[in-house]
């Protein structure tokens, strides 16, 4: 796209831009608007040595973003940039969305998009324009074998300007407004379901931008989606029901998700949806599917973590009148070391928390041998 025109209720799948002209695998826009519109499993690929490569950088797996264009209400899912035969810092940028010069997103969920394993934002990249009232998570890597929990860049700002978006690790160069690092609430984003659950810290949390008056599902917007006074909108591309409307949707939120060496985790259980009656929680803090605390009053609970590593939590409510759901997150409660383990002889396996496991693959600043102190 390079005219001022629109581009509305499209679904942009299974496209690709490689080699030479590596840049936006489903969509290359310099002006105009694409919104309400669904991009999914695009690609964008480029090697650095083979097929005559130019040794362009993947940018944009899913978008391309530059001069005036904007993307709303838009979902963009597991689409990829990937760099063959050429190892470098910054290999791949965007391999959700790259947002350039003066180019805008807003109220848009990017979830699921794969980087390179030394890529910068595996969901987005950003050095102009802006990025707004939007979900950025679950995002993922080369380095993650494809288990998108943790150990990656969401988003990466180099530039413009990034408020008002829920974005769990990322790399910005100033705080922005109105920023929420932490889990965006899902209510299933393994199977993907982007709707948002209760409790989520993105419902009601947006700021009102002229125009954005329905959801990528054409819902109005705002949606009152808390006990807040009025009806506020939400970040993302979905607006999320009131709390006592629609089915059961369950949601928990973790005080504070990571810590070193154990973790003392206050948990909240969060639950919507109409004519529920009584509740009766079920928490599993080991993930093996069985329930380790039970009770009617037990909305809210605490757990030590203990060992160092990554733990998945799950919570099953029951509901006298609405049913049961279930809700598992991958790695909700993160324990790292206090002490990490460097060398060139280490095996690099996580948590890189003994001398056999230490961490082998850094860049080296020096040329001076390592030494390692057990
Ligand atoms: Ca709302
Ligand atoms: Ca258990």
């Amino acid at each position: 796209m390079s005219g001022n025109g629109l581009v509305s209720n499209a679904v942009v799948s299974l496209n690709d831009a490689v080699y030479a002209i590596p840049f936006g695998g489903g969509v290359y826009a310099t002006a105009g608007i694409i919104t309400h519109s669904m991009i999914a499993s695009n690609l964008t690929e480029s090697s650095g040595n083979s097929y005559g490569g130019t040794g362009q950088t993947p940018s944009g797996g899913g978008v391309y973003l530059a001069g005036t264009a904007q993307l709303h209400n838009s979902i963009v899912f597991g689409n990829r940039a990937v760099h063959s035969y050429q190892y470098r810092m910054g290999e791949t940028l965007g391999a959700g969305v790259f947002i350039s010069a003066s180019a805008k997103v807003y109220h848009s969920t990017i979830v699921g998009n794969y980087g390179g394993e030394r890529g910068y934002g595996d969901g987005v990249y950003i050095s102009g324009g802006e990025l707004k009232n939007s979900i950025v998570s679950h995002n993922f890597s080369g380095f993650d074998s494809g288990d998108y929990t943790v150990n990656h860049y969401n988003v990466w700002q180099a530039g413009g300007t990034v408020s008002y978006n829920v974005l769990p690790r990322s790399h910005l160069i100033a705080p922005g407004v109105g920023n929420v690092a932490a889990d965006p609430g899902f209510v299933n984003v393994y199977a993907g379901d982007l709707s948002l659950g209760p409790g989520s810290p993105a419902i009601d949390a947006a700021t009102v931008i002229a125009g954005m008056d329905s959801d990528f599902s054409g819902v109005a917007r705002p949606l009152n989606g808390s006990d807040a006074e009025s009806a506020l909108p939400d970040m993302g591309a979905l607006e999320a029901q009131p709390l006592d409307a629609g089915p059961l949707r369950i949601n928990f939120t973790v005080a504070q998700e990571d810590g070193f060496d154990s973790l003392s985790a206050a948990l909240q259980a969060h639950v919507a949806g109409e004519s529920l009656g009584s509740l009766v929680y079920h928490w599993d803090f080991d993930g093996d599917g069985v329930a380790d605390i039970t009770g009617s009053d037990k909305a809210t609970v605490s757990h030590l973590f203990d060992t160092v590593g990554y733990h998945d939590i799950g919570l099953k409510v029951v509901s006298s009148g609405a049913g049961e759901a279930t809700i598992v997150k991958r790695a909700a409660a993160r324990v790292h070391p206090s002490v990490l383990y460097l060398s060139d002889a280490g095996t690099s396996e996580a948590p890189y928390n003994t001398p056999a496991a230490s961490i082998c693959r850094v860049a080296r600043l020096s040329t001076a041998p390592l030494s390692v102190t057990a």
